[in-house]
């Protein structure tokens, strides 16, 4: 029996070529796969429910397949598609997380988080965060036309990824100090997330190096999963294709 995590697809009718490879890793996820667990950012951009493109109909359209298959699919909100909730989620017939979960295997105790609240020292982000999780800002968001969500959804991707030119790699990865509090508020020794786009396991800690944080690669060359089973944990990764 095993699991399976992703993370930072960013799905969008501008990259046909990722949809395609999402849709042959679900096919070919193995018989034994129980749960698949998307960890944020499945799509590019996410401006409401009601504002479902023929992509996201699709993308609806083959997770609900894996529910046939008997694999349960759980999803976090990503920083891209925060605003994905239960509506998505009974369409999907998939299981909505919150911010901080704990995946349980055989005695093993995982916190998986999206990855962004772990980047505290990128402040304009931590505030632009707050903004937009304000329950009142998504309000009135909900209440704009759909064709002026688009715009506004356009405008934060473009602002967003010239902020990412002028930020400093550093600032843009998750703060040590942060990880470490936070595995110890949810007592694990174990974390897996996405986000930062910065695959990779650290092993770090003030015991021998006990401490695992597992991080998901974003889909572009490569696609990147994560494996839970009797063996352990592991990353793993393939071209695109
Ligand atoms: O996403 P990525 O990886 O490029 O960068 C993130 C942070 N950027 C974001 C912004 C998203 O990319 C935009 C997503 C659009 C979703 C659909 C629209 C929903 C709107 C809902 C409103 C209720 O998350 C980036 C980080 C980076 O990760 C690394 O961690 O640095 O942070 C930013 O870009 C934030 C900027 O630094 C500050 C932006 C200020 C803009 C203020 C305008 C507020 C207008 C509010 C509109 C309702
Ligand atoms: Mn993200």
């Amino acid at each position: 029996m095993s699991d399976i995590f992703i993370s930072d697809l960013h799905l969008s009718e501008d990259r046909p070529d990722i949809y395609r490879a999402f849709c042959r890793f679900l096919h070919d996820l193995d018989e034994d796969v129980q749960q698949l667990y998307i960890l944020g950012d499945l799509f590019e951009a996410w401006i409401g429910e009601d504002a479902r493109n023929e992509l996201a109909i699709k993308v609806i359209a083959e997770l609900r397949l894996l529910a046939k298959r008997k694999i349960r699919v759980f999803f976090q909100q990503g920083n891209r598609d925060f605003l994905i909730g239960k509506s998505f989620a009974k369409a999907a017939d998939i299981e909505l997380l919150p911010d901080h979960y704990i995946y349980e295997y055989r005695g093993r105790h995982v916190l998986l988080m999206h990855g962004d609240l772990l980047c505290t020292d990128d402040k304009a982000y931590m505030r632009f965060r707050s903004l937009v999780h304000n329950p009142a800002v998504k309000g009135l968001f909900s209440l704009l036309p759909i064709s002026t969500r688009r715009g506004i959804g356009k405008k934060l991707r473009a602002k967003s990824s010239q902020g990412k030119m002028e930020k400093s790699a550093e600032i843009m990865d998750v703060n040590q100090s942060a990880v470490i509090h936070t595995m110890e508020q949810f007592q694990v020794t174990e974390m897996i997330h996405g986000h930062t786009h910065r695959p990779k396991v650290h092993r770090f800690g003030r015991d021998d190096e006990n401490l695992k944080r597992y991080v998901l690669g974003d889909w572009d060359e490569n696609l990147w999963w994560i494996v839970s089973d009797a063996e352990g944990i592991t990353l793993n990764s393939a071209p695109l294709g």
